[in-house]
Order: structure tokens, then C-alpha cells, then sequence
């Protein structure tokens, strides 16, 4: 019987990439992927940690992800920093372009990071932590494939489109957030479909646009935008910004491309870095204090920061390990024995 277990970041780490390289990602694919899957397990953010690993594997299979794909960074004088992902994942992209980006706007006070052609499972918040390090503030975003409705009508059109921002504080982990723009990711949806639980009321409607509870229903329907027109309006501004201006899919173009949603999208995804120091030169330069103050006063009224719950968990992770239940467990050893023949 397989029992519940707890690894080291580093161990699970092993596991995951062991699993993608059997599979047949190149290192320069299963690397990346790795890192942003065992960070989301590690911070406790389960939509987006080692559930994944077999969508990646099915979208692998199915030849919907190029494994070999070197993402190529064109690189000139101006503030847009351009990856092509090749059909790879978004995640070697990022990496490969990184660097570029925080180097372009500590010269131009700001610089934009173009993702073409890239398949996008994960979260973003390892994006915006990135640049934090580089002492930026950041703001990353995507569309996905057509599974949310616009306020006001039914049927699925825009994706869940995440829209994260990091903001760097020299004393404490940086002030992240990082949302779906559609009620909740569809990565919650799909784990209470596989808990066998009801969601939320109004998070989703089914393929009648009745209001449903039912994962099931809510998955072959479509999702709601959080907040209402706003959160509809920013999900809309995603598409323009992430799909329509940098020339890549938007979120029912990507659908209609793969046919499905049961692999992870192909689109693009803009990253824009600042400077903080640049913007506030010509104002008598930065005081990070004031933005320490509104923090304070958050935590002041007993409220908690973005992010927090996120950083206490790696915090646990780092000194005792991941938990991993004995269903976590088995399935690693499944993809890892059957590789993609486990896969549906
Ligand atoms: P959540 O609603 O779980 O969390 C959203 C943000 O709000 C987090 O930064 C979270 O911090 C913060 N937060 C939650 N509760 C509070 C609170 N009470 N006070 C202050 N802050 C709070 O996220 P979603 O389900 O919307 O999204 C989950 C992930 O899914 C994201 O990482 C996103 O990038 C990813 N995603 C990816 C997509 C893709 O196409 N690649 C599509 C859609 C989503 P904390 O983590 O500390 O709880
Ligand atoms: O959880 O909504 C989601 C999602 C879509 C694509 C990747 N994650």
C-alpha cells in the first residue's frame, strides 16, 4: 500500500524531473517546468503544483508542445525583449528572457518582456518573485484558452487569464499577488471535481448557462469573472494586451486551435518590469518607508498580506519538508513507471 510522505524541495525536485525527462522533454524543457511545479507545492498553491505534472505529460503526448524547443531571445536597444518559446513551455522562455528584461529596465526605468508561441500551464507569481530580486516591480499576465463568461452573458470566451505583480521590499519577501481574473483558477475547479465536492456558488454556470455547483457541469460550461464587469473589464484588457497586441492567441482563438481544453493552452505572455528608483528620481528618489507603511497598516487592522500564506507554507516546506498524501505519492510513481503510457 502506498503510504503519505514527506521530501525535501530538492527530492520532489528529482522526482519531477526524472519524470519529464523519461517522458522525453529536452533539459532545457524539463528543468524550467520542474522548478515552477515543485515551487508550487513547496508554497502550498496545490492548482498549480504536482497536479500538473500529468496535463503536461497528456499535452506532451499529444504532440501539442514542441519537447526539444530552445527558446530563442531576440535581443535589441529598445524596451521590448522578445522570446520566441518555439511550441515549448512558457517556462524556459521566461528564464531565457529574464535577465535581459531586468537588465533593460534598470537602464530604461521600464522594459517589457514579449513570450510568443509558448504552451502556458503555471502560475505566475515565480515571475513576478524573479524580478522582485532584481529589486523591480513587476507585472505579468496572460490569456488562457476560452472557459470564463463575460459578465452578462453565458458562454465561455475569455480564459481564466492570470494577472500577478510583485512589488521588491528589502526586509521582508516581496509583496506578490497573483489571481485568476475568472472566480477562481480552473485548476480549483478541476481539484474539487477530482474531490468529489461541490464548488461555490457563483463561480460558474453549466452549458445551459444555468448556475451550477457541480465541477463537472462548470467545466463543460463556463466559469464567471471575479467582481463582476471589473473583473470581466481586466480579463478583456489581458486579451488585448497579452493575445491581440503582441501578436499571439487569444483565449478563443487558442481553444479553437487545440480543440480542446484538455491540454495546457499555446498563446503568449507579457511581463513588464520598472524600476522604482527611475520613476521616483525626478521626485527626490525613492522611499521604500512609505510603501512599508501601507503594509503596516494592513497588518495593522489584522488583515494579511498577498502572499503570506504562501511564504509561511515555504517556510514550513523549507525546514520540514513537502507533505505529499499517500494519492500524491502514487501517482508520481505511476507517471514515473508508466511515463506517458499512464497518461490518458
Ligand atoms: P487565489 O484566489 O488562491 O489567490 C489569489 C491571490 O490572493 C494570492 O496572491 C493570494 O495569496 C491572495 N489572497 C488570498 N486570500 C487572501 C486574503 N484573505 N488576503 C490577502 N490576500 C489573499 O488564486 P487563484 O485561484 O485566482 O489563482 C491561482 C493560481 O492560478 C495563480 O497563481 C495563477 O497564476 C494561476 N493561474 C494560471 C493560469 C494560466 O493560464 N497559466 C490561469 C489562471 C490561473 P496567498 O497565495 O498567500 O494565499
Ligand atoms: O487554472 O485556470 C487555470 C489554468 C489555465 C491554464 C493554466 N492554468
Amino acid at each position: 500500500m502506498t503510504m503519505a510522505r514527506t521530501l525535501s524541495p530538492e527530492a520532489l525536485t528529482q522526482q519531477v524531473e526524472a519524470i519529464f525527462l523519461a517522458a522525453g522533454l529536452s533539459p532545457v524543457q524539463a528543468g524550467p517546468v520542474t522548478r515552477v511545479i515543485v515551487a508550487g507545492e513547496r508554497d502550498a498553491c496545490k492548482s498549480h503544483g504536482i497536479y500538473r505534472i500529468e496535463g503536461c505529460l497528456r499535452t506532451l503526448k499529444q504532440g501539442k508542445v514542441n519537447p526539444d524547443a530552445v527558446p530563442q531571445l531576440v535581443r535589441d536597444e529598445t524596451a521590448i525583449v522578445r522570446v520566441d518559446a518555439r511550441g515549448g513551455f512558457a517556462n524556459a522562455a521566461f528564464e531565457a528572457g529574464a535577465p535581459v528584461l531586468a537588465e533593460r529596465a534598470q537602464a530604461l526605468g521600464l522594459a517589457a518582456l514579449v513570450i510568443n508561441d509558448c504552451t502556458h500551464f503555471s502560475a505566475l507569481w515565480p515571475e513576478v518573485e524573479a524580478l522582485t530580486a532584481h529589486g523591480l516591480a513587476a507585472i505579468a499576465m496572460c490569456p488562457s484558452y476560452a472557459t470564463v463568461a463575460p459578465t452578462g452573458g453565458t458562454k465561455a470566451l475569455m480564459g481564466t487569464n492570470p494577472l500577478a505583480f510583485g512589488w521588491p521590499r528589502a526586509a521582508h519577501p516581496p509583496y506578490v499577488f497573483d489571481f485568476a481574473t475568472s472566480v477562481a483558477a480552473r485548476g480549483e475547479v478541476e481539484l474539487h471535481r477530482i474531490a468529489g465536492k461541490p464548488l461555490p456558488e457563483g463561480w460558474a454556470v453549466d452549458a445551459s448557462g444555468a448556475p451550477t455547483t457541480d465541477p463537472a457541469a462548470a467545466l463543460a460550461g463556463a466559469m464567471l469573472p471575479f467582481g463582476g464587469h471589473k473583473g470581466s473589464a481586466i480579463s478583456m484588457m489581458i486579451e488585448l494586451l497579452a493575445g491581440v497586441m503582441i501578436g499571439d492567441m487569444t483565449s478563443p482563438e487558442a481553444l479553437a486551435f487545440l480543440g480542446s481544453t484538455a491540454t495546457a493552452p499555446r498563446h503568449g505572455e507579457l511581463i513588464i518590469a520598472f524600476s522604482p528608483e527611475r520613476f521616483a528620481a525626478a521626485r527626490g528618489g525613492l522611499d521604500p518607508a512609505r510603501a512599508e507603511a501601507l503594509f503596516d497598516a494592513v497588518l495593522g487592522q489584522g488583515a494579511r498580506l498577498p502572499s503570506q500564506r504562501r511564504f509561511a507554507a515555504r517556510a514550513v516546506s523549507d525546514a520540514l519538508g513537502i507533505r505529499l498524501t499517500a494519492e500524491e505519492v502514487a501517482m508520481l510513481q505511476r507517471l514515473r513507471d508508466g511515463g506517458l503510457s499512464a497518461v490518458s
